[in-house]
């Protein structure tokens, strides 16, 4: 008996000790990301140590530094044992200049700068892995890859990985004010501490490069594009630079954006116009005055002309006017100018999706070489759903880099599970029909029109929140957004399974389930605020929550009801020959089809036509039932993903479970309130009834009209 009672007390100590062994040694709140290099199952980590028992690198510069430094945190956390650099490492970093490594004759010259090769070679007579690449940051790259690999179930033996970005410029948009406060931000506070920069560098500046450079990030513009000139003043420059110096081992060069009439409230001149040889002159000086305190700095970001902001339009000048003479001044440095077409005017009648294509296109081949024109994804504002927006395949003679939100300003903010992967690669995979098969993609990697400028940028969700972007799930955007910057093909199911398994575990029980929620994801929020192409229904000002009856804001292009157009007869924003005539915008096939309500995407059909409430969908229903139908199928979907999340409580640690339970439990709650406040204001207007067997509202329009969201994060006041 008391041999068993040893055994058993044994067992239980056994027990508990292996317990501990397994169990994270740091909380998991978050913050970690997808770089938490938690210990692999026993034997896969034995495996690792064998083979990458310590760690070499060849070259002493700060990007080498911080690629090795990366490698031994990365593979001492997946083996659990730590891993020194010695001169005989069985993971090697060397750029290809090594002359080890080019007498192995690997195929580098195909990779150009950015892309990496990490091979098992036999190097100076031992069986190493090699991470190479043609310069340190390739290098860099190599090693992100090689710890993806690892964490996604992948081993050391006989590997080989390579890939080079297809997009140039790959960039993070933050939209933070220099008061701390990030316009569209959910994640809480600016991660930028102006106030004690230059001085202090909060160890979260080196995390965020981190983490940028794990998934190719390479530019980051630090401040709003609603700009102050502040940000151009040389405190600020001295803060920029900080933050420059932090960053340039990660390959992430710092942008600004510029205001455009910072001549005259930093310069005291009388005008900003940039054909004026004094405004000129002054972004000259202004120019080789950041470039003194940051050599390598990437240049300037611009709205000009767009909801209150000053540029040459002001001054009866062309875009194409403004972006040259900020492009002369940066030229001699190798900066470019990255010159937004989000343009509309509150003075021009025009539908408003056709404004940006009507300003922009006439100015193909008026750019200097160094412009690139940005261009959100669609025509109208990062909807939880646009059609691409007409200007991509429209100037063939510009290089026009594509802008995502990764922040979710119209996808229910930090709460709402909502996978932008399929966003992204909804767009980039979308057919111009300018030539034949050609894609966005391929306008925004160069491929089609063959500009060497190209890029991508994303408005960042990152603030000051322990876990980065305010929920798990939104570190996903993140992440796909990087991921499909330095890739537009690689397909939003394969970069969430990578995410998953990286962000909890590596395993197909916790995997299969988690991508599964996320790709449906945003499909829901789709249908339960926008179904069918509907847009801009939100709530005003800070845009949360349904409010499609608005008809009274100063702007009319600012009122949802410009959008829908929902009256008696039927509903959508009529932008065939009837109509206002968007269509045309587009390429001629493609116009044809987009014509004729019959041959339009079911899910675009309210942005294209206004068709009646009794129109016959494929399905076979009414359009209205159909709307019934997806608001539904929207809601139901959140209440799956919750109860989903559920059955996942066991794999996942406590904290991050919870928090994700809890804003799944919100979601389903605001996914109703989207569904009924539409629904009791679509009756309102078509006078029908309900399908028997659906739901009715749980209130009536009164009571939904008058709900007020008050203090909603990142609202410009
Ligand atoms: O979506 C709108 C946002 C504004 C933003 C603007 C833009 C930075 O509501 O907050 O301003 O787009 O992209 O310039």
């Amino acid at each position: 008996m008391r041999a068993l009672i040893r055994t058993m007390l044994t067992a239980m100590i056994v027990g508990v000790a292996l317990v501990a062994a397994t169990a994270p040694a740091r909380a998991e709140d978050g913050y970690d990301l997808w770089l938490r290099y938690r210990p692999l199952a026993a034997r896969d980590a034995a495996d690792l140590a064998r083979r990458a028992g310590s760690i070499e690198r060849r070259g002493d510069t700060p990007t080498l530094r911080a690629a090795a430094d990366e490698v031994r945190r990365g593979i001492s956390g997946l083996s659990n044992r730590p891993v020194a650099q010695s001169v005989q490492g069985g993971i090697v970093l060397a750029p290809a200049s090594d002359p080890a490594v080019a007498a192995l004759h690997l195929p580098i010259a195909p990779l150009g700068d950015d892309g990496y090769l990490v091979r098992s070679v036999t190097l100076e007579g031992r069986s190493v892995t090699l991470i190479t690449g043609k310069t340190d940051r390739a290098v860099l790259y190599g090693s992100f890859a090689l710890l993806r690999h690892l964490q996604t179930g992948g081993s050391l033996d006989r590997i080989t990985l390579t890939s080079t970005p297809r997009v140039k410029l790959r960039v993070l948009d933050h939209w933070d004010n220099l008061d701390g406060v990030v316009e569209r931000g959910y994640a809480g506070q600016s991660l930028w501490d102006w106030w004690t920069l230059p001085d202090f560098h909060d160890p979260r500046y080196t995390d965020y490069a981190r983490a940028n450079a794990s998934i190719g990030i390479n530019g980051t513009v630090l401040n709003n594009v609603n700009a102050k000139a502040d940000s151009l003043t040389a405190p600020y420059i001295a803060k920029a630079a900080a933050l420059a110096d932090v960053f340039r081992p990660y390959g992430i060069k710092v942008y600004l954006s510029a205001r455009f009439s910072a001549p005259i409230e930093l310069g005291g001149l009388k005008t900003a116009d940039p054909l004026d040889p004094h405004v000129a002159a002054w972004w000259k000086a202004k120019t080789d005055e950041i470039y003194r305190a940051i050599p390598d700095f990437g240049g300037f970001l611009v709205k000009a002309n767009s909801e209150g902001q000053p540029g040459p339009r002001d001054y009866h000048r062309s875009h194409a006017d403004g972006a040259n003479m900020l492009a002369a001044a940066l030229a001699p440095h190798h900066g470019i100018v990255m010159w937004r077409a989000f343009v509309y005017a509150e003075t021009d009648p025009e539908d408003r999706a056709k404004q940006a294509y009507t300003e922009f296109k006439p100015l193909d081949g008026t750019f200097a070489s160094n412009v690139i024109v940005q261009v959100k994804n669609g025509a109208i504002d990062f909807q939880p759903r646009e059609p691409f927006h007409p200007l991509f395949g429209a100037m063939p003679k510009t290089p026009l880099m594509i802008e995502f939100q990764i922040t979710k300003e119209y996808l229910g903010f930090a709460t709402h599970l909502a996978y932008l992967g399929p966003l992204f690669a909804e767009t980039l995979a979308s057919e111009t029909k300018q030539r034949p098969g050609e894609t966005v993609a391929e306008i925004v990697d160069g491929a089609a029109e063959g500009h060497g400028l190209t890029g991508m940028a994303g408005v960042a969700n990152i603030g000051r929140d322990r876990d980065w972007a305010g929920s798990t799930f939104n570190q996903a955007n993140w992440y796909a957004f990087g991921r499909m910057a330095w890739d537009p093909t690689l397909g939003a199911a394969p970069v969430a399974r990578e995410w998953a398994a990286m962000t909890f575990a590596p395993s197909p029980q916790v995997v299969d389930p988690v991508v599964a929620m996320m790709m449906g994801s945003r499909e829901a929020v789709v249908d339960y605020m926008t179904p069918l192409g509907l847009a801009h229904v939100m709530a005003t000002g800070h845009h949360y929550g349904p409010s499609p009856w608005v008809a009274d804001l100063k702007r009319p292009e600012w009122n949802p009801v410009y959008y829908h157009r929902a009256d008696t007869a039927g509903i959508g924003f009529d932008r065939t020959v009837t109509g206002s005539n968007g269509i045309a915008q587009y390429a001629p096939a493609l116009a044809h089809l987009l014509a004729d309500s019959a041959t339009t995407p079911e899910r675009a059909l309210l942005w294209f036509h206004h068709v009646p409430w009794t129109y016959r969908m494929r399905s076979g229903r009414t359009l209205w039932a159909e709307m019934i139908d997806r608001y539904d199928a929207g809601v139901g979907y959140v209440a799956g993903m919750r109860r989903d999340w559920d059955t996942l409580r066991p794999s996942i640690d406590a904290e991050r479970w919870a928090k994700t339970a809890t804003f799944l439990t919100v979601q389903e709650r605001e996914a109703r309130w989207w569904r009924d406040a539409s629904l009791a204001y679509w009756m309102s207007v078509n006078g029908l009834t309900l399908p028997t067997g659906t739901r009715p509202p749980a209130h009536d329009l009164a009571w939904y009209k008058a709900q007020r969201v008050a203090n909603a994060p990142g609202n410009p006041q």
